[in-house]
């Protein structure tokens, strides 16, 4: 008798675990998040919205971050809910708290089934708490859930960045702003603006109109195609929908080299160049050039808050055969004492260096300022070129600060899968979803020495072959998630893992659907097909 109800309640209780565990699909297996928390603790059962569900705010201060989630909540899962000013704690409710001991994008979400409760020292913290949120909500049939969960969470890295080649081809602001929303959701922080090369100067400078005027004309693909630039208040509008999302936009001005752009406007700064490469430089040793610079960056500096400015000063000896030539550039160099074209490129680097810090900010460069003799407290170095591990290691032990964007892994503007057609590769390799999943993991030994000059990393989109939306959204997306995920979640602590990856990219994806993003799906390939990009046949110089 005894055994048979032990039996029986054993079975009522298995059938009671199956019935929960099949309601709550959570219930066992990750969450839905990207990039993944640090710390998850999944309970029992769900958190419901209904419309009487409000929003607490404990402080004042948090109102801007409680206004703009009612918007997300309202415009992307049809869920009002009412804000009240309140620290008293009470049922039904999101209540946003502040706690100084949490670092500075840290936060704690603790979804229970009667309240959700998200924790930071600061807006920044509150609003990536609330982003996981978002990626937790489910609807079905106009209801709206959440399972309950405790997740403590706080980046690895604080410099988490995407950038966007708009030089090459132009995209527009409306493109602009729609991956500024996506990068927000992934918890990016850094929107890197290329702004300015050969085939286009994108940006208003009121001193100089012919930038723009001339300039701005062209295009990688087309040569004619017509003027297309960011006005000053276009920035600015667009600086401000990035800090409303907790995305600093850092504007990359390239010189001594890519100034294509420039000769063509202002013949009197080019330091020349040669053939397909014409007009390629800043001219190096005029007095007028640093003017014009620094006139520039006046400019530049009122309209980016950021306290960093890129000056590119990669490849220049792509165009800088006139160098060599140059009476005046000649004379420059014997009389500065410089070595060579190369001591003259440098002298260029530690002046614009100079004029950068004199506005107040930080200088960055790619990866050929290492040894130009600019100083480690003044300057922060992107490493792009993977091929020259050797570069990343005197950085760090020079003392730069680094931010981490080798072509391989990090360029997205390399194919992603063997199939594809168009776009990159270096002696045969690619960046497939997984190759850049794997990047933490596969970089960790060499920054290990020096992890604190190590900022963070970014996937990097240059648009030689990349005309528009479709295309760029295909190249993309997915794998902008794992940057994402590489640079925000410890890899070791989170133990994170490819294959448990790749089924939250599925739910990711169907979040991108919402907005008709494009994007390349590598786990049903030819439901996506490579979009056309320009074929111009001329092969790039570096490989
Ligand atoms: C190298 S990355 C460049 C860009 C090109 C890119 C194409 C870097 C600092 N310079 O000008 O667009 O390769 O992958």
């Amino acid at each position: 008798m005894n055994i048979r109800k032990t039996r029986l309640s054993t079975l009522v209780i298995f059938i009671f675990c199956f019935l929960a565990l099949s309601l709550n699909t959570y219930a066992g297996s990750e969450i839905n998040v990207i990039p993944k928390p640090q710390k998850v603790s999944l309970g029992q059962g769900y958190f419901s919205f209904n419309p009487q569900t409000k929003l607490v705010y404990a402080d004042n201060a948090l109102k801007s971050v409680a206004d703009a989630y009612q918007n997300v909540l309202k415009n992307e899962f049809s869920i009002q809910v009412t804000l009240q000013n309140n620290k008293v704690l009470s049922e039904n409710v999101i209540d946003l708290q502040l706690d100084s001991k949490l670092g500075k994008e840290a936060y704690v979400l603790d979804v229970q089934t009667d309240k959700i409760v998200c924790k930071a020292s600061g807006n920044a913290g509150l609003f990536y708490g609330l982003q996981t949120l978002a990626q937790l909500i489910q609807t079905e049939n106009g209801k709206s859930t959440v399972p309950v969960v405790f997740i403590e969470d706080a980046p690895v890295y604080g410099w988490r960045g995407y950038m966007l080649d708009e030089s090459r081809h132009f995209m527009g602001k409306d493109v602009v702003k729609q991956y500024l929303d996506i990068m927000a959701r992934l918890k990016l922080n850094v929107f890197h603006w290329h702004l300015t090369d050969e085939q286009g100067w994108r940006i208003e400078i009121k001193r100089y109109p012919l930038l723009t005027q001339e300039g701005s004309v062209g295009s990688w693909s087309d040569a004619n195609a017509p003027s297309a630039f960011y006005t000053q208040d276009e920035i600015k509008e667009i600086v401000e929908y990035a800090a409303q999302r907790h995305i600093m936009v850092v504007p990359e001005i390239d010189m001594p080299g890519h100034a294509t752009a420039v000769g063509r406007s202002y013949p009197e700064i080019s330091g020349g160049g040669e053939g397909r490469w014409k007009d390629f430089t800043f001219h190096p040793a005029r007095e007028t050039t640093y003017e014009f610079i620094s006139n520039i960056f006046d400019e530049v500096v009122e309209l980016f808050p950021a306290p960093y400015i890129h000056i590119g000063a990669d490849e220049v000896h792509f165009g800088n055969q006139s160098w060599f030539t140059d009476p005046q550039i000649q004379k420059f160099i014997k009389n500065h004492n410089l070595k060579d074209e190369i001591g003259m490129e440098h002298y260029f680097v530690r002046r614009v260096c100079d004029i950068v810090n004199a506005k107040g900010r930080k200088m960055i460069g790619w990866d050929e300022i290492v040894n130009t003799g600019v100083s480690p407290d003044k300057a922060i170095i992107m490493w792009w070129r993977h091929d020259k591990p050797e570069l990343l290691t005197q950085a760090l032990n020079d003392g730069f600060d680094i931010i981490l964007t080798p072509r391989i892994p990090c360029y997205f503007d390399f194919v992603q899968d063997d199939n594809h057609k168009i776009g990159r590769r270096w002696a045969g390799d690619f960046n497939e979803l997984e190759t850049v999943y794997n990047f933490s993991g596969n970089i960790s030994k060499l920054i290990s020495s020096h992890p604190k000059q190590v900022l963070g990393m970014q996937a990097n989109v240059w648009t030689e072959r990349i005309k528009d939306k479709k295309r760029l959204d295909f190249m993309t997306y997915p794998r902008l998630m794992a940057i994402a995920e590489n640079a925000w979640t410890d890899n070791k602590a989170a133990n994170l893992n490819y294959n448990e990856f790749e089924n939250r990219v599925k739910i990711f994806l169907k979040y991108l659907d919402q907005f008709n993003i494009n994007y390349f799906n590598p786990f049903n390939k030819n439901s996506t097909p490579e979009p056309w990009g320009p074929d111009r046949q001329d092969v790039l110089a570096d490989g």
